[in-house]
């Protein structure tokens, strides 16, 4: 009956939603408490500082073992350090938002949340709303249904409040109060026999397994003339490229050009670039971008498995097209994602996976994505708008 949630600023998941704006839009940072909110005595508030490679290395272990995990508990997220780099440091980051719980005794990292800046626009409106993306809440599995939770989410609303930030965007498989957008997750086999293997693809039963692998065979080279990997001197143009294309969807990320740079090149870390974001662009014969895409490697943990400890998966990030809006967009859109797909293969990528937000409906059939049991559920904080269909475009 979310006896936390019903006391938070969201809507009730019953609520007719018939305007839109804060729910709550009367408090001033002055409003906000200086102190952190209370722990039981055995626990204290630690900042996790990622520029410190050992305390990197202490969140990466407690996500190692305590991460989302698939319905069956086959599967973990594993997110690297240089993911966190790249998911937690964008410009403007802060390392209070950075938010550990340790044991007072030992020191040990047994929980964390943290958030990001970013701005939020509503196209409709063209309302812009300064907000924080909130991710990577985790918690130790010995510590688990102690009500937590509730207190990680009020210390790190109080942090964002305390330099006048009210909003808040984040997602969850799981259904909370309430989802302004629900996308499914799809999945397109790169390396099927591997996927089999680890039980993560099923083998239908008119099938043999030789004829799925063929099936999903991908050519060795890329088939758009002019793609190449994204460089530094592409990043005015693609971003300006990207600005106009997201002008479509209702609610988009908006950024400046260095957080671009930093979402799309990995900013200045040539590891990020090399380990977690892959971006390509398109340029014609006049020097002119025309289209780009990208994705990102997260892979899995396998648990429990004789022969793989790991499965490599690729999520669709951002694309644009300036075709988009004619008649070639949806053959265009289709061969850029297929390059796309001959390009992971280079990065030990074994599932390709997108949601079905931004346009991905006008490939996923054709370039056999499957459809998968897992939801994602997008969430606004203390805001009110009406749904969106097909997901807000974002990570
Ligand atoms: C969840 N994922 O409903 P009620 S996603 C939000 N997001 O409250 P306890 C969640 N709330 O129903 P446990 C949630 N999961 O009574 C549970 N809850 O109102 C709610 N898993 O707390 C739940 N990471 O501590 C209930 O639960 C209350 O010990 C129960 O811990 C939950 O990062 C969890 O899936 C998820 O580590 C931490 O199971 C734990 O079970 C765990 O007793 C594996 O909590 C990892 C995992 C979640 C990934 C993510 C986004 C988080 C968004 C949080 C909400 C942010 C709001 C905006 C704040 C900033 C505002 C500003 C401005
Ligand atoms: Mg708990």
């Amino acid at each position: 009956d979310y006896k936390f949630w019903k006391t938070q600023p969201v809507p009730r998941l019953d609520e007719a939603i018939d305007s839109e704006g804060p729910i709550n839009g009367t408090l001033t940072p002055a409003d906000i408490p200086d102190e952190p909110l209370p722990l039981l005595d055995s626990f204290e508030w630690s900042d996790v500082d990622l520029d410190s490679e050992a305390e990197v290395e202490e969140l990466y272990q407690l996500l190692y073992e305590h991460y989302v995990e698939d319905r069956d508990a086959t599967f973990r997220f594993k997110y690297s350090h240089e993911f966190f780099k790249w998911g937690l440091k964008p410009p403007g980051w802060r390392k209070e938002w950075h938010v550990g719980v340790r044991i007072k005794e030992t020191g040990k990292l047994v929980a964390f949340i943290g958030a990001i800046p970013i701005t939020l626009k509503l196209n409709k409106s063209g309302k812009l709303i300064p907000s924080v993306e909130i991710n990577f809440l985790c918690i130790h599995k010995k510590l688990r249904s102690k009500r937590l939770t509730p207190v990680l989410i009020k210390e790190i609303t109080r942090r964002v409040n305390k330099v006048d930030i009210w909003q808040a965007l984040y997602t969850a498989g799981i259904i909370l109060p309430s989802p302004v957008s629900t996308c499914r997750y799809t999945h397109r086999p790169i390396n099927w026999s591997k996927l089999h293997d680890v039980g993560f693809s099923h083998l239908p039963p008119d099938k043999t397994k030789s004829s799925m692998a063929a099936h999903y065979a991908l050519p060795n080279s890329t088939s758009t003339k002019g793609l190449r990997p994204m460089e530094k001197r592409d990043v005015q143009q693609t971003f300006d490229l990207f600005n106009k294309f997201q002008e479509k969807f209702d609610i988009v990320q908006i950024f400046e050009l260095e957080e671009f740079e930093h979402w799309l090149l990995g900013g200045q870390s040539s590891d990020v670039a090399s380990k977690v974001i892959k971006t390509y662009v398109v340029e014609n014969e006049d020097g002119k971008i025309t289209d780009f895409f990208s994705y990102y490697l997260l892979p899995f943990t396998v648990l429990d498995n004789p022969d793989h400890s790991e499965l490599g998966i690729a999520y669709l990030y951002y694309y644009a097209s300036d075709t988009s809006g004619s008649d070639q967009y949806k053959l265009r859109l289709n061969s850029l994602i297929n390059d796309a797909l001959i390009t992971s293969k280079q990065f030990n990528v074994d599932v390709f996976n997108c949601v079905t937000s931004q346009d991905n409906t006008y490939f996923i059939k054709d370039a056999k994505f499957g459809s998968g049991d897992g939801f994602l559920n997008y969430y606004l904080f203390n805001y009110k708008t009406w749904p969106v269909h097909g997901g807000i475009d974002k990570q």
